[in-house]
């Protein structure tokens, strides 16, 4: 099968991980897109559980278990605890890194997508990020969070955090990251899910589309676009991927500010490109093997690293947690006047 000369490697890890990538249709897509004009796409899955397995995921699928862990019920999930799968994910992740040499390919992306409210996808792709980004690999996270609940709440700001400590303690350098809040889309679960998914999907195929046949653009933008070196942001931190379709302005929330931008535009259109203010940026135009079939109208395409959500987003998490918290406190923590006995039963 002919590609170009890039390889993006895909990682979906835990439930939600592999529901992203499957049920969305994402692997389906990624199958059709061959052709010297396009990447070479690998998908790779981690679970402690089988429960999402499917015989297609065959070798490259890795079961996170660990024997000597004691009270873990080994191969059945975590039920949301983060800890225990924390401990199991680091050895399985080097083992089946190492032994598919991954990483060792001239031209390689890598994509790691998990859920921030569930126990195993979140601790399996902060583990992968870190160990990837050590080798000094692009890596960008894709996590969908959730706020339905405060376990999920909980889960996934502590998974927001541990990004954060993963740019600052052990990789010292900029984190580029795909987020989304699941319960930010609908009141209903399965059409958030969905919607969720959706938007995930096409974040990933502009992703490979940008990685495809195009003038200007090439490998070495890619990776200081998702991963910029202290020379162009010197702060390590996580920063927030936004891919947008740039007709009019360039939206983004509250106080973000551009960092890093790669437009990409059609030979076809004529529409001028915004002054983005941008520390770094970069035009590329789209060749037509990749722009034909595509609604020019998507173009000039911004692929943008912003500043300043995750503050946000951070403080918004924290502020819905404290109150589901309080919440919780005044039922477990009647006042003493609350009380009253009927026959030796307190009622309250
Ligand atoms: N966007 C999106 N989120 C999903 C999907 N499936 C599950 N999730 C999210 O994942 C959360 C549950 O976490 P999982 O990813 O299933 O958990 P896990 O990583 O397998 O970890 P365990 O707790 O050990 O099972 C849900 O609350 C959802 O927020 C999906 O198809 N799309
Ligand atoms: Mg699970």
């Amino acid at each position: 099968m002919k590609h170009n000369n890039i390889t993006i490697n895909i990682y979906a890890c835990g439930g939600g991980g592999i529901n992203i990538v499957n049920k969305s249709g994402l692997v389906s897509k990624i199958t059709e897109l061959t052709g010297d004009a396009y990447p070479l796409v690998k998908c790779h899955y981690f679970d402690t559980s089988m429960a999402n397995y499917s015989e297609f995921m065959g070798k490259d699928f890795t079961l996170v278990t660990e024997q000597t862990l004691t009270n873990v019920n080994v191969a059945a999930g975590t039920n949301g605890n983060r800890s225990y799968s924390a401990a199991m994910a680091d050895a399985a992740i080097r083992e089946y890194i190492d032994k598919n040499k991954i990483g060792s390919g001239p031209n390689e992306i890598h994509i790691v997508i998990g859920s921030g409210a569930g126990g195993s996808g979140s601790t399996i792709a902060p583990t992968l990020v870190a160990y990837l980004g050590k080798k000094d690999l692009p890596v960008l996270p894709i996590m969908a969070g959730d706020s339905k609940d405060l376990e999920s709440v909980k889960s996934t700001r502590r998974t927001l955090l541990t990004y954060r400590r993963i740019a600052t303690d052990v990789l010292d350098k900029p984190i580029g990251m795909i987020y989304c809040d699941n319960n930010q889309y609908s009141d209903d679960y399965i059409k958030a899910i969905n919607q969720a998914n959706e938007t995930i999907k096409n974040m990933v195929m502009f992703i490979i589309m940008l990685c495809g046949d195009n003038q200007n653009i090439d490998y070495a933008d890619i990776k200081g676009w998702i991963n910029p070196s202290k020379s162009v942001i010197p702060v390590s931190n996580i920063y927030n991927i936004n891919i947008t379709t740039m007709s009019g302005d360039v939206k983004l929330s509250g106080e973000s500010k551009v960092l890093v931008s790669r437009i990409l535009t059609s030979e076809n259109n004529s529409k001028p490109i915004q002054n983005l203010e941008t520390i770094h940026s970069k035009v590329g135009i789209i060749n037509s093997d990749i722009s034909s079939g595509l609604d020019d109208e998507l173009f000039p395409l911004g692929f943008i690293l912003s500043t300043g959500y995750f503050e946000a987003e951070s403080i918004r998490l924290e502020n819905i947690e404290k109150d589901k918290t309080s919440l919780l406190e005044k039922l477990v923590t009647p006042k003493a006047s609350d009380i009253g006995t009927i026959n030796g039963m307190i009622i309250v």
